[in-house]
């Protein structure tokens, strides 16, 4: 054989396995101690219009800060990325946790640039802890907006939403992008764990990018079931094409068992419905079902979705379940010795491995691994024909106390179209915090 052809042929052969990796691209750190840098992080989508994805990065600060506000800082994707922000936006009032939600909206205006909104779950405008969420179109308005003069948060955001009242912590989660009422247009999601008469939390809905009032309320069956600390906007599921919902009431009582957890499907509808379509119970006492989950599809053959007790399990260190589409579950994931938040974050990662399955990551922010106590991991389950269990890749956090793991998103098209990032955040207590960007 031709010496040079075979070379070639080699390299043909190498470059699966290395597809197979992934590699730190940044390690980025937050500014001041107790920032929470890395509590949230989310894909916003192409907000500047250039065709590349772009990605937001809450650092809310911890709740009753005397001084600290809250940031979002915003990265915007391209050929080259330098690991420094290209737009940093800050909160109205200290203890207001600006940032401690983010999502995309879409184009709500179909003016070709991606809307989003971020909230500060903390904030007193309608009541201590009420909450409240920011709307922002595209980028132009941003452009005009800098720490270091007067100009305020308020001033270049689109709308502004308030609770209907004080301790709602309206806010706490918020979820955009998808069209859950066929208009054609995407519609916004707000979680409001301690809303409703009954403080059952409940789940204020906007839709066709209509804000001035909610078109919709959905309550939680219980007083202190934290209904609505997490909701997610997925493709839809239920066969009719319009994109449902998943809302997790990871405090909810199950036959008696205290903080057991409930995940709810809510299906998308021109008319949407207060009964959800399908109810997941926790198992566990106190073992907070419903904290995290993730539609995961083709990742492996029988299962629809990935969802957590991170508290939950034998040892109380965690509990991930994978279930069909019926919501029964297929199989089970326990945490290894060490290893504590098993599933405190979910996160669905489109194929990376170039396989033609789909990944999933499991993050643990409390494990105790070399670099200390809660330092935090990150593990990635490449997808397959058959559940195998075990982990692909394995991330330890850096520093102890950095809670690795706590949070973690995909960014699809960041570099380029199909290259993506996996962002990890580490919050960190009690110094700044930080995230790992992936390629
Ligand atoms: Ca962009
Ligand atoms: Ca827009
Ligand atoms: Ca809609
Ligand atoms: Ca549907």
């Amino acid at each position: 054989m031709n010496p040079k052809i075979w070379a070639r042929l080699s390299i043909l052969l190498v470059i699966p396995f290395l597809f197979s990796a992934i590699d730190l691209v940044h390690r980025i750190n937050g500014s001041v101690s107790e920032d929470r840098f890395g509590y949230s992080i989310a894909n916003l989508g192409d907000i500047n219009n250039d065709g590349y994805s772009d990605f937001a990065v809450g650092a809310p600060g911890v709740a009753q800060s005397k001084n600290y506000k809250g940031r979002v800082y915003i990265f915007l994707g391209g050929s080259r990325f330098s690991g420094k922000p290209d737009y940093i936006l800050e909160g109205e009032k200290p203890g207001d946790r600006f940032g401690s939600a983010i999502t995309s909206l879409g184009d709500i205006d179909n003016d070709g640039y991606i809307d989003y909104a971020i909230s500060a779950d903390n904030n007193g405008e309608k009541g201590k802890n009420g909450g409240k969420v920011y709307i922002f179109k595209g980028i132009t308005q941003i452009k005009s907006y800098s720490l270091s003069d007067s100009s305020k948060i308020t001033d270049i955001a689109e709308y502004t939403l308030l609770p209907k009242r004080g301790s709602e912590y309206f806010g706490c989660s918020i979820a955009g992008g998808k069209d859950i009422n066929e208009d054609n247009i995407p519609d916004l999601l707000i979680g409001s764990n301690y809303g409703g008469e009954e403080y059952t939390g409940i789940v204020y809905i906007y839709l066709g990018g209509n804000f001035d009032q909610p078109a919709k309320i959905i309550k939680g069956e219980s007083m202190g079931d934290l209904f609505g600390s997490n909701v997610k906007i997925i493709d839809d599921v239920t066969g009719d094409g319009i994109s449902d919902f998943f809302v997790g009431a990871h405090y909810a009582s199950v036959k008696g068992k205290a903080g057991a957890g409930k995940l709810y499907l809510y299906s998308g509808g021109t008319i949407i419905s207060d009964k959800p379509t399908l109810t997941m119970n926790g198992e566990f006492e106190n073992g907070w079902f419903g904290y995290a989950f993730e539609y995961i599809p083709n990742v492996y053959t029988d299962v629809n979705y990935i969802a957590s007790s991170p508290r939950g399990g034998k040892e109380g260190n965690g509990d991930v379940v994978f279930l069909n589409i019926k919501g029964e579950i297929v199989h089970r994931l326990l945490p290894l010795s060490g290893v504590f938040r098993w599933g405190n974050s979910l996160t669905f990662i489109p194929d990376i491995n170039n396989d033609e399955k789909n990944e999933v990551l499991i993050g643990a922010p409390t494990s105790t691994t070399s670099a200390g106590f809660q330092s935090g991991i990150a593990n990635i389950f490449y997808g397959g024909s058959k559940f195998t269990g075990r982990s692909d890749v394995n991330i330890n956090g850096m520093v102890p106390n950095g809670e690795f793991g706590s949070s973690s998103t995909y960014i699809p098209d960041f570099f380029s179209k199909g290259k993506g990032i996996i962002v990890i955040g580490a919050p960190s207590k009690g110094k700044a915090g930080y995230i790992e960007v992936y390629r």
